[in-house]
C-alpha cells in the first residue's frame, strides 16, 4: 500500500492578485488531493524567518519576505498518496522556466520569487510545516464518496 501523507501548501501572493487561487486549488482537486485543512494566513517577518531559514544568506531573502507579506496567502493542507512528492511533481522546479510543461509553475508563471506555490519537500518538513500553520482543531477528517475511486479502496 503506498504512503497516504499530509502536506502543506501556501498560495501565494502573486496567486491571489492574478485570480489563480481557484485554478491551483481546481488543480489539487483534479489530481484526488484531499483538502483537509484549508484559511487564510497573515505571514509576519519572524514566520517567514523560521519558515524559509534555509534562504537567510540569500542576496534575495529581503525582497522574498516582503514579496510573502504583500497580502495573505491561502494555507492549504492536503492529503493523498505519496502526497507531498506528488504535490511538488504538480507543482514544478522553483524556477518556472525550468520547470516542466503542464505543472502549475511551468504553465502559469515566469520568474521568482512569483512562482505561486509553496509546498513542503519532505515528509519531515510537512510535519514541521502543517504544524507551523495549523492548529488540531483546524485539520478535518472525512469521507467522500470519490475517495474510494481515487485512493482504490473497495472500488
Ligand atoms: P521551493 O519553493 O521550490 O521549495 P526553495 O528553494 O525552498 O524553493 O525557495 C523558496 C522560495 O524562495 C521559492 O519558491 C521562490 O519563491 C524563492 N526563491 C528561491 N530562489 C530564488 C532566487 O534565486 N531568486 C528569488 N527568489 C527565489
Ligand atoms: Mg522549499
Amino acid at each position: 500500500m503506498p504512503d497516504k501523507q499530509q502536506t502543506l501548501v501556501l498560495l501565494k501572493p502573486d496567486a491571489l492578485q492574478r485570480d489563480l487561487l481557484g485554478e491551483i486549488i481546481r488543480r489539487f482537486e483534479m489530481k484526488g488531493l484531499k483538502i483537509v485543512g484549508l484559511k487564510f494566513v497573515r505571514l509576519t517577518e519572524a514566520l517567514l524567518e523560521e519558515h524559509y531559514a534555509h534562504l537567510a544568506d540569500k542576496p534575495f531573502f529581503a525582497s522574498l519576505k516582503q514579496f510573502m507579506m504583500q497580502t495573505p496567502v491561502v494555507g492549504l493542507v492536503l492529503e493523498g498518496y505519496d502526497a507531498v512528492a506528488e504535490i511538488r511533481k504538480v507543482v514544478g522546479s522553483t524556477n518556472p522556466r525550468a520547470a516542466d510543461a503542464g505543472t502549475i509553475r511551468a504553465d502559469f508563471s515566469m520568474n521568482m520569487p512569483s512562482n505561486l506555490i509553496h509546498a513542503s519537500d519532505s515528509p519531515e518538513s510537512a510535519e514541521t510545516e502543517i504544524k507551523r500553520f495549523f492548529k488540531d482543531d483546524e485539520l478535518f477528517s472525512y469521507e467522500k464518496i470519490t475517495d474510494r475511486y481515487i485512493f482504490g479502496e473497495g472500488v
